[in-house]
């Protein structure tokens, strides 16, 4: 098995424990922080945007996962100041082009994904195989940190799989949403070959905590 790709949820953060994470993250040699942008439309809440995504350039280099959460999201690419290997994903019902937009995105030199809510037809990964590198699968309404892995997430994550290995090229599937231990075991064993994590796992306990939890989650998925 190849190793599971990790990306902690930046706005599980507190504010004043963003550095000490970062760090964090940096020492443990993390895949890429995954950020949430929210735009009030898309979703019921407002999160994160190029301001704190340029803070947090400022000091890593590590990988800036962005996943927006937004109508007509190719209006707020052009804002953010990116970097070879960031990576972006959004949701193709409420982009004008999607398909043209995962070009855009990969012609920068970035990682191009679709972000997959619940209800949503599985049929737009089919139609942009050649020009997906990753599948952020939502497994909880996006909005909010902190709710319950939906119902019928798992079987999901195995047509995801089933679909993504008709591509000629690997498409990684993140799991995004309640990534606890129990869950996890399950998503990996489904298709998935990374991880989104967050309140229900290592963002719980402050940084001072992150090494031992990173390392216990690591060591219990398996
Ligand atoms: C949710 C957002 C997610 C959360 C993350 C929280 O809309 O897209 O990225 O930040 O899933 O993790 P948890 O462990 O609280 O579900
Ligand atoms: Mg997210």
């Amino acid at each position: 098995m190849e190793k599971v790709t990790i990306y902690p949820s930046i706005m599980c953060c507190k504010p004043w424990e963003m550095k000490d994470y970062i760090k964090e993250f940096e020492n443990n040699g993390i895949d890429g922080i995954h950020f949430d942008v929210m735009d009030g439309h898309y979703v019921p809440n407002i999160m994160l945007g190029k301001d704190d995504f340029d803070a947090i350039r400022s000091i890593t280099d590590i990988p800036i996962d962005v996943h927006f959460m937004c109508v007509e999201p190719e209006n707020f690419f052009p804002w953010f100041n990116w970097k070879e290997n960031d990576r972006v994903s959004f949701h193709p019902e409420v982009c004008k082009q999607p398909y043209r937009f995962l070009m855009n995105i990969r012609e920068h030199g970035l990682k191009a994904g679709y972000a997959m809510s619940p209800g949503i037809p599985l049929g737009y990964l089919e139609e942009a195989l050649p020009v997906l590198d990753f599948v952020i699968f939502m497994g909880v309404n996006p909005g909010f940190a902190g709710q319950k892995f939906i119902p019928n997430g798992f079987e999901k994550i195995a047509r995801i799989r089933e679909i993504l290995d008709k591509a000629d090229h690997k498409i990684e599937i993140v799991v995004d949403g309640n990534t606890t231990v129990e869950n996890a075991r399950k998503m990996l064993e489904y298709g998935a070959d990374g991880l989104v994590t967050g309140t229900s796992s290592m963002l719980k306990n402050g940084p001072e905590y992150f090494a031992e939890c990173y390392r216990n989650y690591m060591a219990s998925i398996v």
